[in-house]
């Protein structure tokens, strides 16, 4: 390696690590889940991901106090079951054992608090005093709670269930009202009423299997999740419930922000394109991640240089900026940043496909698919 080659090198290093530093790191969700026994966590649950995780039934099978191990993970979720909380009186909630609890609770650093009520019960006296509990204990007061509200397929008259068709905005059949009413009743209740101005109420059917056709709200309750959970969780939860479109975006949004960034604060003239590649091949690893791809930093290196060549060709035409030599000088933010947003499309699009040594053609394909879909900036 010759003089020049170390010094990119460790310009590389350098900014690799600022990169990750910018980025954080990527960690696994951490759900906390809590509702009276049979009301659906289970179902809600293994609807959102997709799959039969979680045992589902007329028996009750939320842990005890007395149970140590809360935590249940499947792959890529840890889902913390609220102990005891299934089918506890709200008078036991004030006992000392129960006060333990919910310390114990705030140990296991949960992202977010989901808890699922079923349409139709109103003795939410339980609930709203486990409300009250989370807000006292310091280390849960700030904790983000989602209120799902599932079950509604069982609201009077119980016959006409037609998802598809169902309108809470502006109900009109009876059981629109019926679900409308209870959501509204539900937003009143004292320790409720800040979730609902944050939007966090959803109503929902899980359904009676994770895959039933029945189901309503489960989307619109994915995304909700996705947003509220801090940004070194998203990556893993889009993953695991198939999120990866929103996700790609906003890892594609992000990194290219980054680059931009990078490029106004460059005051070393012809050195953009050697400054903002780094933060390419961060980006490219992180889409990997969220396809479940293993990308090292030379494959993302490789994978850089060829859809690079492509790119750049294709932009300075488009740019009509023909004094630019070539890749090594690329100039300024914008060009920086729409360069890199149309990289993480491309790449997004090919992981999507599973393909990770694309042919030129995979990536002019790719390249005509985002052209068309208005990618360019
Ligand atoms: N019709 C209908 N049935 C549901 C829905 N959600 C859950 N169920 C059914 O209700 C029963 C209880 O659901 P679970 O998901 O096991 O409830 P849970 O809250 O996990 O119960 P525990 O773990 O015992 O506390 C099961 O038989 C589910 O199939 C729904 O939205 N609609
Ligand atoms: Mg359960």
């Amino acid at each position: 390696m010759n003089a020049r080659q170390e010094a990119q090198q460790n310009g590389f290093e350098e900014m690799w690590e600022k990169v990750q530093e910018i980025l954080g790191e990527h960690v696994m969700p951490r759900i906390m889940v809590g509702g009276k026994t049979g009301v659906g966590k289970s179902s809600t649950l293994n609807a959102l991901m997709g799959k039969h995780v979680y045992e589902t039934g007329v028996l009750p099978t939320t842990r005890t106090i007395d149970e140590s191990v809360w935590e249940t993970r499947d792959g890529d979720i840890v889902v913390v079951e609220v102990p005891g909380l299934g089918e506890a009186k709200a008078s036991e909630l004030e006992d000392e054992g129960y006060k333990e609890c919910i310390k114990n609770l705030a140990l296991l650093k949960a992202h977010l608090f989901i808890l699922v009520l079923k349409c139709d019960d109103r003795a939410l006296e339980l609930e709203n005093t486990f409300m009250d509990k989370l807000k006292i204990e310091p280390l849960l007061s700030e904790l983000p709670v989602i209120v799902v509200i599932n079950q509604i397929d069982k609201i009077t008259p119980v016959r006409d269930w037609e998802p598809d068709k169902l309108n809470l905005k502006t109900p009109k059949t009876e059981k629109e009202k019926n679900i409308r009413l209870f959501v509204d009743y539900v937003a009143t209740l004292p320790n409720f009423q800040q979730v609902h101005d944050k939007g966090r109420i959803v109503p929902v059917c899980a359904g009676e299997s994770y895959d039933d056709p029945l189901q309503y709200g489960i989307e619109d309750l994915k995304d909700k999740i996705y947003s509220t959970l801090p940004d070194s969780a998203k990556t893993i939860f889009a993953r695991a419930t198939e999120l990866k479109k929103e996700e790609g975006d906003r890892i594609t949004k992000r990194y290219s922000l980054a680059c931009a960034g990078a490029v106004a604060a460059n005051f070393t003239p012809g050195s953009d394109a050697l400054l903002i590649a780094p933060i390419q091949v961060a980006m490219i690893i992180h889409l990997g991640k969220l396809h479940n791809i293993d990308v090292s930093t030379s494959t993302a290196s490789g994978l850089l240089s060829s859809i690079g060549l492509t790119l750049t060709g294709r932009f300075i035409a488009q740019e009509a900026v023909s004094f630019i030599p070539g890749l090594k000088n690329i100039v300024g933010p914008p060009l920086a940043f729409g360069l890199t947003y149309t990289l993480g499309k491309v790449v997004n699009g090919l992981f999507a496909q599973g393909k990770l040594d694309a042919t030129k053609e995979d990536i002019k394909e790719c390249l005509d698919k985002c052209e068309c879909e208005g990618n360019f900036v």
